[in-house]
């Protein structure tokens, strides 16, 4: 059985700290045993089962894809897991926010994809250090399964050019892909059992391939900023505190639901959803499924 990493304490050491800022990933992190990652699993299909047709504003796949976090209890339980944030702290330091939630599924024998990129192409970030990406397996990420591909040092790059495909196979939310090609010798699997996870930099070239598995193929990407993150030109987006501080001049705060889907927060995840659009659609040609 992988055991992942070896953590002091549940932190990361130096080495795994340096590794993180040489290579912009680092995992196998066990962040959940495996009875946690299931019972996770199990809520998340449960909340699936209950509210695919039951009358929400937007598609349910919009709320899991989008700002969960807003809504959805379970999203602010796995995002605020301390084990998570305890190896996030490495990287980021004491001041931790939770930026977003996002579940990505693929069904099993289905073909969606999610074509090269970086994370920071179009979120308007006003730096780009100070974000990651946290990426938990509820099922196992495998070859088969569609798990990730990193590019190693990619990070070290700007924002390279990317063009937007809106492809319906796509999971990203404009289709974007770097306009550059990949070779397959560059891509590292990201393997990952349930309840481990991979933490990869902003700028780091991935995507991932269909599921050609058997079984669903459960992610949950978890983006925390440190609240000395700014949008760049001022512009206002949003956090839930997690760790440490923030100032008055951070992300503009806000509470985790009180329950799933509860009127407050639906009203809140409108808001915050427009805003961000703004950001992330600003120059697409097309409108987006999920934005
Ligand atoms: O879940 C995937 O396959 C890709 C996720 C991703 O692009 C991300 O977390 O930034």
């Amino acid at each position: 059985m992988l055991d992942g990493l070896n953590l002091e304490n549940g932190h990361l050491t130096q080495s795994q700290k340096d590794a993180y800022w040489d290579d912009g990933y680092l995992f196998p992190i066990k962040v959940a045993d495996t009875a946690q990652a299931a019972q996770w699993r199990r809520d998340l299909q449960t909340i699936e089962a209950n509210w695919l047709d039951n009358g929400l504003p937007l598609p349910l796949n919009t709320y899991k894809r989008v700002n969960a976090q807003v809504v959805m209890p379970l999203a602010c339980e796995i995002g605020l897991h301390d084990p998570i944030l305890d190896a996030v702290e490495g990287i980021l330091g004491p001041n931790v926010m939770l930026y977003s939630v996002e579940f990505l599924t693929k069904e099993a024998h289905t073909k969606h994809v999610v074509t090269m990129h970086q994370d920071l192409a179009y979120w308007g970030m006003g730096d780009m250090d100070n974000i990651l990406t946290a990426w938990l397996a509820l099922s196992p990420a495998t070859t088969a399964s569609g798990c990730m591909d990193f590019v190693k040092g990619s990070h070290k790059n700007e924002i390279l050019k990317h063009e937007d495909s809106f492809d319906e196979l796509n999971l990203l939310s404009r289709g974007q892909e770097i306009a550059v090609d990949v070779a397959e010798e560059d891509k590292v699997a990201v393997e990952l059992p349930p309840g481990f996870m991979s933490l990869h930099h902003g700028l780091t070239i991935h995507g991932s391939g269909p599921n050609v598995s058997d079984d669903r193929r459960i992610g949950v990407a978890i983006r925390y900023i440190s609240s000395k993150m700014r949008k760049a030109g001022g512009v206002k987006d949003y956090a839930i505190p997690a760790r440490g501080s923030y100032g008055k001049d951070s992300f503009q705060t806000y509470d985790q639901p009180k329950a799933l889907f509860d009127a407050d927060s639906m009203k809140l995840y409108d808001e915050i959803r427009t805003e961000q659009a703004k950001v992330m659609m600003a120059g697409a040609d097309k409108s987006s499924a999920i934005y």
